[in-house]
């Protein structure tokens, strides 16, 4: 009851200039590649998914074109002409094709909008969620200076409680607390990208008296031995972010551990149904866990919003207005912050569709 046959899969090949550069030390996005997913069944019905790949590897191994190439190929085949009764299945219909985890969420994903859709509920609520409010996040890059104080301001006034900076090596952490104690009503994250792989773990601890909530991912993907000595020594809870690329390496961090905070980026470790397994570690060991962002376009944030619902969520995630990062967003509505928070949705799925007209405009190749 309430299966689904899969009748087709389509693929929207985009590439949207941002309206601000996103600069960090490991790359500089100005525009962003993506990949949309249309999963239709035998009814019709059809469901979304966003591939959050960048265009080259400096964040992931993964990138836009290795996603592609593993839909094609491997990933839509597998899934064509299947009959499903939940969405929790698909992943199993790709156990023959190793890795390619981000191209994998992205049908993992618009199997979930489909199965919500064909439900006739939101998203949210057939995931069981227990707030149809999300707290919002940003985050500002650029070094701590005067355009920065202005630029947190403008954040509150948009009515963001946590915002989260970007450190790399010009990071001054005595400027950093200044600006911390100067907005007591704000939480502030920050994000090394494993920037102190350089630095030193040293310069890192330097950065426990700032007054940060949380410090994500001081050292690179695979360096649990440091995270571990950082933990030893520091106060400030340690998150990881790029070292999470698997259910596995969530395990890895509870049983290690290493690290106490998990940032989850559903888009990363093969969708929602492993976001689901990442929670479920996290809530049994104790970890704290949120939402990250990478970019991302309104049928990603909406799959991201649906599942900040969770009562597991006790901080906020990279949750931005669609006009933080777009001029023009292909997928409608859009993501809107009011007094603090993001309204979820009340229609089926997800709740957002593709505007046709600005896809065609954006569009680099379709499948
Ligand atoms: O490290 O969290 C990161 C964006 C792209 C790639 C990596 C990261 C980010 C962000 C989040 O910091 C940006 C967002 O809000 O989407
Ligand atoms: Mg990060």
């Amino acid at each position: 009851m309430g299966g689904f046959t899969i009748r087709e899969i389509r693929l929207y090949r985009v590439l949207v200039p941002l309206k601000n550069h996103f600069s960090t030390h490991l790359q500089t996005v100005k525009e962003r590649e993506s990949i949309f997913v249309e999963m239709v069944d035998l009814e019709g019905e059809v469901g979304l998914g966003e591939c959050v790949a960048f265009s080259s590897p400096w964040y992931t191994e993964e990138t836009v074109q290795t996603c592609w190439d593993a839909l094609v190929n491997w990933l839509i085949p597998a899934l064509v002409d299947k009959e499903f009764t939940h969405p929790s299945e698909v992943s199993a219909a790709f156990s023959h094709v190793k890795g390619n985890r981000m191209a994998k969420a992205c049908l993992d994903q618009a199997a979930w909008d489909l199965f919500a859709m064909k439900k006739d509920l939101p998203l949210w609520k057939l995931l069981d969620g227990v707030r149809n409010e999300i707290d919002a996040g940003v985050v500002l890059t650029g070094g701590v200076d005067d355009r920065m104080v202005s630029s947190v301001r403008k954040a509150r006034d948009a009515g963001y409680k946590r915002v989260k900076l970007k450190i790399d090596a010009d990071t001054n952490p005595v400027e950093l607390k200044k600006l911390v104690d100067s907005s007591a009503d704000m939480l502030f994250f920050a994000d090394a990208n494993g920037i102190f792989d350089k630095l030193g773990l040293d310069a890192l601890k330097r950065f426990d008296q700032a007054g940060l909530t949380l410090i994500e991912q001081p050292f690179g993907d695979d360096e649990w031995a440091m995270h571990w000595k950082a933990g030893q020594s520091m106060e400030t809870p340690i998150a990881l972010d790029e070292s999470i690329r698997s259910v596995l390496d969530a395990e890895r961090m509870a049983t290690s551990g290493v690290g106490s905070v998990v940032v989850l980026k559903p888009g990363r470790i093969g969708g929602t149904t492993e976001a689901l397994k990442v929670i479920e570690i996290a809530k049994e060991n104790d970890l704290a866990i949120w939402i990250g962002g990478m970019i991302e376009f309104g049928i990603s944030k909406a799959h991201n919003l649906a599942l900040a619902s969770l009562p597991q969520f006790s901080l906020p995630g990279d949750f931005s207005a669609s006009t933080h990062f777009w001029h023009e967003d292909p997928v409608e509505p859009s993501v809107e912050i009011e007094n603090g928070v993001i309204k979820l949705s009340k229609r089926p799925g997800i709740g957002v569709n593709l505007n046709k007209e600005l896809v065609e405009k954006y569009l680099i190749e379709s499948y």
